[in-house]
């Protein structure tokens, strides 16, 4: 198990759900900003009642980080409803292209674009939510000049509404020996702001070659996609929600299949757990978040960052959630 001290990286404000990037030499940190909007917990994550978007960057990874503002807020979104979820920023042709999940007036979890020239923002949006998207957690993976969005949560995230990317009349969950609901991958059109085919699904299987079961919540997909490259591999991560690990599997393409793995983050303090993982200045990192400054509020996160390692096999070691930082310590002693 790991033991590497994390840092927290915005102590002044509560923000969650990082997507990191190296852009022009530095770490652009694009997170979900929470804060105290009285709305009550539960299980449809009505809590998470976010209005805006800022973003940081950092030169160093000890040094200083910059908030460049609100780049996006809800009340510039013609189609808004509510809650401005987990986002992912990509860059094409020097322009900066936001995928942001949205609930629309009818409290649909939709995915919008909003465009800018340059990494902080501001982004402007589209008029309209990118046709065919559902659910929440984009996340954008380029491969040689062509773009791929993962996305998809369960629950709150309403996956659950949808099969083969049709609306449902009522939710519906597999038998927990049936196949999993899976997160969803889909390449963008040359424009960026459309599907440019019908969403596919990212299945996870076991070492035997069978799809995860829907039973199988230590391992299965709940949402917080996340894609990186290490040595010719992709390593699709996500979180299992309900169980609070931070898991990871192994493909040979984009679209998988994808062979799970393990575990990267042990549960942190709060009920969500997400993050992303960089490589900068030769390391790599892992970006996430957990309540332990708002004291266990699940709906009140603070982003973090830690170093992540390989094993010369390949594969990562297990980071260990609820170590405290010396910050934390400190403050508690
Ligand atoms: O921040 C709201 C939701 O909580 C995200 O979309 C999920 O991944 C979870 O972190």
């Amino acid at each position: 198990m790991e033991t590497k001290t994390p840092r927290y990286l915005v102590p002044g404000d509560y923000m969650a759900d990082p997507a990191v990037h190296v852009f022009n030499g530095k770490l652009y940190i694009y997170p979900s900003h929470d804060w105290e909007s009285g709305i009550e917990e539960n299980d449809n994550g009505d809590h998470f009642n976010m209005k805006d978007y800022h973003v940081f960057s950092m030169e160093d990874i000890n040094g200083e980080v910059t908030d460049h503002g609100i780049v996006l807020d809800v009340k510039d979104i013609s189609w808004a409803g509510r809650q401005l979820w987990d986002n992912d920023v990509a860059c094409k042709n020097g322009m900066y292209y936001m995928y942001f999940p949205l609930k629309d007036k009818n409290d649909i979890f939709r995915i919008g674009v909003a465009i800018s020239d340059s990494p902080e923002g501001p982004f402007v949006p589209e008029e309209n939510p990118i046709k065919g998207s559902y659910s929440i957690d984009p996340c954008i993976l380029e491969e040689d000049g062509v773009y791929y969005m993962y996305f998809g949560g369960l629950w709150g995230g309403q996956l659950q509404r949808y099969r083969n990317n049709k609306a449902l009349e009522c939710a519906a969950f597999p038998a927990d020996n049936e196949p999993a609901l899976c997160g969803k991958i889909v390449r963008l059109s040359d424009n960026m702001l459309e599907f440019a085919e019908e969403p596919k699904d990212v299945v996870i299987l076991d070492k035997e070659g069978n799809p995860l079961k829907a039973g199988d919540n230590e391992r299965r997909f709940f949402e917080a996609s996340w894609i990186h490259k290490y040595n010719g591999k992709y390593y699709y991560s996500y979180s299992t929600g309900d169980t609070h690990l931070l898991c990871y599997a192994i493909g040979d393409n984009p679209y998988g299949p994808f062979i799970y793995q393990g575990v990267i983050l042990t549960p942190v303090v709060g009920w969500t757990t997400h993050h992303s993982i960089v490589e900068f200045k030769g390391k790599w990192y892992l970006f996430h978040h957990d309540c332990v400054p708002s004291e266990g509020k699940t709906w009140l996160r603070s982003l973090k960052v830690v170093e992540l390692t390989y094993n010369p096999d390949g594969s990562i070691k297990t980071i260990e959630g609820k170590k405290l930082s010396p910050m934390q310590k400190n403050e508690k002693e």
